[in-house]
């Protein structure tokens, strides 16, 4: 069995998510391919190294340069701050490296477009972690879409809310923080956790191809943790949008860091002309299923817990009954991702299916600026 060497760029909470899936998939999965922790890589050595320690990487590096042009790296993982994303993953492609790269794909559609290029000049595999796709309930729904169960979708509707950015005190800027530094993140909720929603809809429902959405960002300045000053805050705290999908359905999106009580409540309701399903990341492993053709007097929402073997990747756990969570979310893309490898084929979210997300996302930022409707 060959061997990829792995090496991984950003030692924050991504880095760890990926990192664990490195240790998990052999234990559980039958993977093509071996996967060797050969490197970390940080701008700041002394993390990169406490970072490799723990979690047993071969040797340290501090440049990323110096990391892609080692001949004994295979695969590029990329988790550093979105701003880093499209030079990292272009040079990465340009030197031949397998990549994985953190959502969103990039700061806006340009730098997206450079970065597809890129990948596919090089004819590397690559793909952007948008990791809900592979929790088992959502890829069940997928597949009950994919057999006709839900019939003619007429809608589609999807909140993500936190509340974690409420106090006016939180400054911007740094380790973690630089989701609220507008020139770091690109954009708020809506690159940030509205990604994932729109990147789910796309798969699930199709393309999108119009918006209107309504943004706000609720406090106007923060202290900024690198320069020390007062600065405007750029990012959008809270962003709602309607959208039309080329199926014809409609959809209703929203997402915020401002809803008291919810740290990461991703949900998603799909209403078909048979049957409708629902999805709640805090309860992850059930799906919601209603299907209107079951007899009248048993006809009600079923509750179906998704662990049995035969539902997507559970065979490959415990046994039906006992749950995995949001880790393993990364572990099944990884050995998707190698899989594909394997066979020669793409497996998505690709650069490309991740550029789509993007284009959603921007033109969304750009109707809440111009408040009109906006095509895609
Ligand atoms: C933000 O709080 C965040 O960590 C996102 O960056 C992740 O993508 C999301 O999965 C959870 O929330």
């Amino acid at each position: 069995m060959k061997t990829v060497n792995v090496g991984l760029i950003g030692c924050g909470f991504m880095g760890r998510t990926h990192s664990n899936a490195h240790h998990q998939i052999a234990q559980f999965f039958d993977p093509p391919y071996r996967t060797a922790l050969k490197a970390i890589c940080d701008v700041n050595g002394e993390k990169a190294k406490a970072f490799g320690a723990k979690w047993g990487y071969e040797s340290v590096e501090t440049d990323y340069r110096k990391m892609l042009a080692r001949k004994d790296i295979d695969m590029v993982e990329i988790t550093t701050p979105n701003n880093t994303h499209a030079e990292i993953a272009i040079a990465a492609a340009e030197a031949g490296k397998m990549i994985i790269c953190e959502k969103p794909l990039a700061l806006n559609v340009a730098e997206g477009e450079r970065m597809v290029a890129a990948v596919e000049k090089a004819g590397v595999p690559n793909l952007c972690s948008y990791n809900y796709r592979r929790v088992p309930a959502v890829t069940l729904a997928k597949q009950l879409i994919d057999e006709g169960r839900l019939g003619k979708i007429f809608h589609y509707r999807a909140n993500f809310l936190q509340d974690w950015t409420i106090s006016t005190d939180l400054p911007q800027g740094g380790d973690a923080l630089w989701r609220l530094d507008v020139k770091v993140a690109g954009s708020g909720v809506t690159g940030d956790l509205l990604a994932h929603c729109i990147d789910t809809a796309l798969w699930l429902n199709g393309g999108v191809t119009e918006v209107c959405a309504m943004t706000e960002t609720f406090i106007k300045e923060r202290k900024h943790n690198i320069t020390g000053k007062v600065e405007k805050v750029g990012i959008d705290d809270a962003c709602a949008f309607l959208c039309r999908f080329a199926n014809g359905s409609l959809g209703l999106f929203e997402s915020t860091r401002y809803a008291r009580g919810h740290k990461a409540l991703y949900t998603f309701e799909i209403n078909g002309e048979s049957a409708s399903i629902k999805w709640d990341l805090h309860d992850p492993h059930r799906l919601q299923y209603f299907d209107h053709r079951d007899q009248s007097i048993v006809r009600g929402w079923r509750s179906i817990h998704v662990t049995d073997g035969d539902m997507p990747y559970m065979g490959k756990w415990w046994v039906p009954g006992l749950t995995i969570g949001y880790a393993e979310s990364f572990v099944h893309q990884l050995n998707d991702f190698l899989e594909g490898v394997a066979a020669g084929k793409p497996t998505g979210p690709t650069f490309r299916d991740a550029l789509e997300t993007q284009r959603v996302c921007e033109r969304v930022i750009e109707s809440g600026k111009e408040r009109s409707w906006k095509n895609v």
